[in-house]
């Protein structure tokens, strides 16, 4: 499979360059392509430098900060545009460990159609995140699975691997979310749309430099959407369309990686 590794940067000078290196020695066949929103702290310029050592690194430099949401929609736009048979996406801040990619290519090419890196299966964890963060995490996914009725136990997390037809299938420029509900509105889409979405175990590090781009406007706008999004479906379900339920004809949700 061609792979392209995308990856939003928003001051990530301390990490970037370890995290290229890194998921080109896990994977040295992959494309990766960096979608930088003119990180102050100088990022594209270390992009730039590491790109010039490894080669295949392109640098989408974007005029200002945008959001993470609209990051992964201008990378996916790319990605499909330029055929990849796979699509990952990753955070650069050192928490998602390169070495899964391998295993989610692998799930791929057994039937997925995308792979999600999961805190939250068996064997999957969360390191070093301090207790808000770990409830905010945890509850918050609880409660988007069980308003959008998906069969998916992390659906915010940015470690995941597409199919670059299901990507396409499920029109990624059409989304509106910002934040990390980005990554909800993805997986629902994909559940709709019919694809098998797999989890795969990952343990999430806490970042160590660096700091967070998460705000209390990111939160509340995941909370909002989750829930808008739910009361549609019921409504749709009242109403008596058929379009309201998570829908599984490609058989969503199996298989499920190595859980
Ligand atoms: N291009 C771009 N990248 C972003 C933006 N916001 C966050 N990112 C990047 O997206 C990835 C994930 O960021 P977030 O999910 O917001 O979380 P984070 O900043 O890693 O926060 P913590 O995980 O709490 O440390 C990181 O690589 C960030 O640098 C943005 O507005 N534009
Ligand atoms: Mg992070």
């Amino acid at each position: 499979m061609s792979v392209l590794v995308v990856m939003p940067t928003y001051n990530e000078r301390e990490n970037v360059a370890a995290v290229l290196n890194a998921v080109r020695e896990s994977i040295p066949g992959a494309d990766i392509l960096v979608v930088d929103d003119n990180s102050p702290d100088g990022t594209a310029k270390l992009v730039n430098e590491t790109s010039e050592a490894l080669g295949r690194i392109d640098l989408v430099q974007r005029p200002g900060k945008q959001g993470l949401g609209s990051a992964y929609r201008e990378g996916f736009r790319i990605a499909i545009e330029r055929g990849y048979d796979a699509v990952v996406s990753m955070d650069v801040d050192l928490s998602h460990d390169p070495a899964v990619i391998l295993e989610m290519i692998r799930l791929l090419e057994a039937g997925a159609d995308a792979v999600i890196g999961s805190r939250y299966v068996p064997g999957g964890a969360t390191v070093d995140w301090p207790l808000h963060r770990r409830v905010l995490s945890r509850w918050g996914n609880r409660y988007t699975s069980r308003v959008l009725g998906l069969p998916i136990r992390d659906c915010t997390s940015g470690f995941r691997a597409y199919r670059g037809d299901a990507l396409a299938r499920i029109d990624t420029g059409s989304t509106t979310a910002e934040g990390y509900a980005f990554l909800t509105e993805l997986v629902r889409r994909l559940v709709r749309d019919g694809s098998r979405v797999a989890e795969t175990p990952i343990v999430f590090t806490d970042r160590r430099h660096g700091t967070s781009k998460m705000s209390g406007r990111i939160v509340v706008e995941s909370m909002l959407l989750v829930t808008r999004w739910g009361l549609g479906d019921l409504f749709n379900r009242l109403a008596g369309r058929g379009d309201g339920a998570a829908r599984t004809d490609r058989g969503a949700a199996a298989p499920r990686g190595n859980t």
